[in-house]
């Protein structure tokens, strides 16, 4: 273990041990095949990956036991962890949510003072409450939580929800959101800014940055007549200027541009009425900006 290397915590056997792996693997990291082991190192970075429990993740990564993690924002905050939180990772997305029974008449949040919500999330209820001034019992239970309200042991519960599935399933519906949550990256308060491991920490940072931005683009090429142009280059929501190449048939030009993934079914009939054709859209694997 103190072999110098990089050590990142990520989830053992949860909802976001997939994902923490392969967002590893988009950033050119070689990962052996993990199943039931506690320690793996990469074959060409010099990182350990740690597998924990999510729960745990905060607190070794907090001690510096793990130099940095993958976990729930959500869990970060319960824990009340001393980490920094680097970066955002765009998995794992789910709000925490105050839901009551279906067929319950409340409407808005101040009548659920005087009322029991129970919750696995405490410390980040409790501070959604004293922000909202609302005087609520909060019940602590670690599992199961939607069903505390058939039991009697609660008017509510406060959860993490994702599709709402659980919820129907449980008779509850959604009554306010308390707070948003994703795969986070963290980091130790205590690594050394000289230190060899610093330098890895930034050179992985910087790789997972440009596989985050390359998730959320797309390489865009199309035919434009020349005349276009202007119009063409009025539409794209270019992350920079886009690259103009002349064709063979001298009224035409190829535009190639980097536009975020989500735009391009909200330009494309513009841009075809603009006189655009031949459109090519491709995925970009790492986008160093
Ligand atoms: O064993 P370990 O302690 O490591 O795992 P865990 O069982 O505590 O966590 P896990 O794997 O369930 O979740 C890990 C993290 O994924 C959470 O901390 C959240 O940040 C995130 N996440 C995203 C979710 C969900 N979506 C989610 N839907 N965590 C839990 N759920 C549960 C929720 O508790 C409820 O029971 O799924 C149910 C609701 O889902 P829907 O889709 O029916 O609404
Ligand atoms: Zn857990």
């Amino acid at each position: 273990m103190l072999n110098g290397n990089l050590k990142l915590a990520i989830q053992k056997s949860g909802r976001l041990t997939e994902k923490s792996i392969q967002l590893l693997r988009n950033c050119g990291l070689d990962i052996d095949n993990y199943s039931n082991r506690l320690i793996v190192s990469s074959r060409n970075f010099n990182l350990d990956l740690l597998f924990l429990r999510d729960d745990d993740i905060p607190e070794y990564v907090q001690d510096g036991v793990a130099d940095i993690g993958i976990v729930g924002e959500n869990v970060v905050i319960e824990k009340e962890a001393e980490v920094d939180i680097i970066q955002k990772l765009g998995f794992g997305k789910c709000k925490l949510m105050i839901a009551i029974p279906e067929d319950a008449t409340m409407m808005n949040t101040e009548e659920l003072s005087g009322t029991r919500i129970a919750t696995s999330y405490p410390k980040i209820l409790k501070n959604y409450l004293k922000n909202q001034k609302i005087d609520a019992k909060v019940i602590t239970i670690s599992g199961s939580v939607e069903i505390a309200p058939s039991l009697g042991i609660a008017d509510s519960i406060c959860d993490i929800v994702s599709t709402g599935n659980t919820l129907k399933l449980n008779k509850l519906k959604k009554f306010t959101s308390v707070f948003d949550s994703e795969a986070v990256l963290i980091g130790t308060k205590i690594l050394d800014p000289g230190s060899e491991k610093y330098i890895l920490l930034k050179n992985l940072i910087l790789r997972i940055e440009s596989s985050l931005n390359a998730r959320t683009s797309k390489y865009l090429m199309m035919n434009v007549p020349k005349q276009s142009l202007e119009r063409i280059e009025e539409i794209l929501p270019s992350l920079k200027s886009p690259t103009i190449l002349p064709l063979a048939d001298e009224s035409m030009l190829s535009v190639h541009a980097v536009i975020p993934s989500d735009t391009f079914w909200d330009i494309q009939n513009d841009l075809i009425n603009a006189g655009a054709s031949g459109l090519l859209l491709i995925p970009i694997e790492n986008m160093l900006l």
